[in-house]
């Protein structure tokens, strides 16, 4: 990984235009990558653009550069992805077929063919193998700006140190990057969004609708972009509803099924027992262990009773294992 990134670094001494992609619906993990490493080749010479694929505007007020929707304005000599398997995620216009990648990620298997490829899915976060990559390269250009953006990602990714991807060399990590000016609180203030007040009875109001099925262990909550363009809503007011259910409840896994007007239906699972990424690959999705992801055209009801014939066989097999 070491090798590969003095390689980049040395791409990026070419003084070449370089545009960063987040994934879609963009977290601090992807955004911070981009900002941190968009940091870095600005101090190489590059000229940086960073990239989302959605079309609704994100806006960070201390982010170093200009997040544009769904557009480049020049084409790049060197494309960076960072924290997604699949070209799927991000913004992909033909125009960039067969430009070098460079791939930052800690997601499981993908499809994207990187020149430059740092992936290791057992990182918890990709902000954290960024940081200990460039640590472990030159330690003086982890600047109290960039080692801040990874401390964000980083707490976003492993819900403040909670999930099971949370190793030892994860706080080994977290501690260069205070180290290097990372201040825990400016990272409590940027992840914490207060909601308005009426988004956040709407949210409620959606959770309200939430079921429990014992026998597999799982919380559902379906939902259909009807019932939030109804009520004025976008996507976002779904944002961590996953996570709020399973830190909630003795359960051991959650789903949110969201369908769209387009008749495809997004599925979202968060579990801390069975693996979300297998049942999420079975369906063309992909994502990590304890949080994956698939989009299908199947129907919302099929796809649920399916989850829960499979996750209730898990919770059997895991009793009689117990016996
Ligand atoms: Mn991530």
């Amino acid at each position: 990984m070491q090798e590969t990134f003095k390689k980049f670094i040395h791409e990026l001494k070419k003084g070449t235009h370089v545009v960063f992609l987040a994934h879609r619906d963009p977290d601090f993990d992807t955004l911070s990558a981009c900002g941190a490493l968009g940091l870095i080749a600005k101090e190489h010479g590059c000229s940086v653009e960073v990239v989302i694929p959605n079309t609704e505007p994100v806006t960070l007020d201390y982010f170093p550069f200009p997040i544009q929707s769904g557009k480049h304005i020049k084409r790049p000599d060197l494309l960076v992805i960072c924290d997604t398997a699949n070209t799927d995620r991000v913004y992909f216009p033909t125009e960039f077929t067969g430009i070098p990648v460079a791939l930052f990620d800690h997601h499981q298997g993908g499809n994207i063919l990187a020149t430059f490829r740092m992936v290791d899915n057992t990182a918890p976060s990709c902000c954290d193998l960024i940081a200990d990559i460039i640590y472990n390269h030159d330690k003086n250009m982890l600047t109290p700006e960039i080692a801040q953006m990874l401390f964000d990602g980083l707490v976003a990714d492993t819900l403040s140190f909670r999930t099971s991807g949370v190793k030892p060399v994860t706080f080994t990590r977290a501690s260069k990057l205070l180290m290097h000016g990372a201040v825990p609180l400016t990272s409590h203030k940027r992840l914490t969004q207060k909601q308005p007040a009426e988004d956040f009875i709407f949210k409620t109001q959606l959770m309200s609708h939430l079921k429990v099925d014992e026998k597999a262990s799982c919380a559902y909550l379906l939902v259909t972009e009807q019932e939030l363009l109804n009520a004025n809503k976008t996507k976002g007011a779904l944002e961590g509803v996953g996570n709020e259910m399973l830190s909630g409840m003795f359960i051991n896994t959650t789903a949110l099924i969201y369908t769209m007007n387009n008749g495809e239906t997004k599925v979202s699972l968060r579990s801390n027992a069975s693996n979300m990424y297998e049942i999420a690959r079975s369906h063309g999705g992909g994502g990590h262990i304890a949080a994956a992801g698939f989009v299908t055209t199947k129907k919302p009801t099929h796809i649920l009773a399916e989850l829960l014939a499979t996750l209730a066989k898990e919770q059997e097999d895991l009793k009689k294992k117990e016996k």
